[in-house]
């Protein structure tokens, strides 16, 4: 991997961090291709049961790089953008909004285009208090892409959501925590800390019912009560057949902490 940085602790959480510091992680065919191939084999590693997303340096990710976009215009083969968001971008949303644990991103500094997109793709965000959020896309004649039009929307409401998309002002981490589009914002020097215990709270937890739990709050956004009692109780039927359904009744009776396993 040329342009991201792979860790795995021993509490199960595995951090991919975007490794391209001197152009600000700003996103490259290559990355693009080593970051789906990254959330596949995250998602069938036994063990991985949360998964950090951050970036190296000042930035977390600056969206596509405008550097080689201009790049390949000039060598006459401009960018085709239909072609790139189906192929490369919205593959890799697709994969972080389905990983099979919860997903968290670490921003440590800027977020801005696709890179943006990349953080809200996640289940959460916890944000270094020297982080800001912008856009961009209007700033260079394009439209919110790689999922920002719903997963913007459904964070702010459609109103807020235009606002933020054609004003393309930077947002502070803090104003973003005050309209829910951060879960915390830390100071910058806790971010590594205040995110190993997070991510560590959160693989320690019954995996499989986080994951049945965010499809549950997903599908509430489109079903109605009738629909979404029913999807509640397959899904609850399936929790109830794991280990850790019967490790956590166990440990309440026995009064200790459980020991789930992620099974
Ligand atoms: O198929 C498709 O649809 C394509 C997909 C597109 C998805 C997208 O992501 S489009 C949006 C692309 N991103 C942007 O437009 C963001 C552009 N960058 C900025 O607006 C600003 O740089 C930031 C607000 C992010 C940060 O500002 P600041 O003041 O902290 O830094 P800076 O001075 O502007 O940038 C520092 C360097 O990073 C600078 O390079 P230099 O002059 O030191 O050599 C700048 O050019 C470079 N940089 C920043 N963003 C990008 C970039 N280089 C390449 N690509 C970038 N996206």
């Amino acid at each position: 991997m040329n342009t991201l940085l792979i860790n795995d602790d021993a509490q199960g959480v595995r951090t991919i961090t975007l490794n391209r510091p001197e152009a600000l992680n700003a996103v490259t065919e290559e990355m693009t291709s080593e970051l789906s191939a990254a959330l596949k084999d995250a998602a069938k590693t036994k063990g991985i049961r949360c998964l950090v997303l951050t970036g190296a340096g000042r930035a977390f990710c600056v969206g596509q790089d405008l550097k080689s976009l201009r790049e390949s215009a000039e060598k006459g083969a401009p960018m085709d953008f239909a072609a790139a968001l189906r192929q490369r971008y919205n593959p890799i949303i697709g994969r972080l909004a389905d990983m099979p644990m919860p997903v968290l991103a670490a921003v440590n500094g800027v977020a801005a285009g696709a890179g943006w997109s990349l953080a809200l793709a996640a289940d959460l965000r916890i944000a270094s208090d020297k982080a800001s959020f912008v856009s961009a896309f209007s700033k260079i004649g394009l439209i919110p892409d790689s999922g920002m039009t719903q997963t913007l929307t459904r964070l702010v409401g459609p109103s807020r959501a235009l606002e933020i998309a054609w004003l393309s002002d930077g947002i502070s981490a803090e104003l973003a925590r005050q309209w829910g589009l951060v879960n915390q914002v830390v100071e910058d020097a806790r971010l590594a800390e205040a995110t190993a215990e997070l991510s560590r709270r959160l693989a320690a937890s019954a995996t499989r019912a986080l994951e049945m739990t965010r499809r549950a709050v997903r599908a509430a956004l489109a079903n109605d009560l009738s629909a979404q009692l029913e999807y509640e109780a397959q899904l609850q039927g399936a929790a109830g057949a794991t280990r850790d359904h019967q490790e956590g009744v166990a440990a309440f009776l026995a009064k200790r902490a459980p020991a789930f396993t992620g099974e």
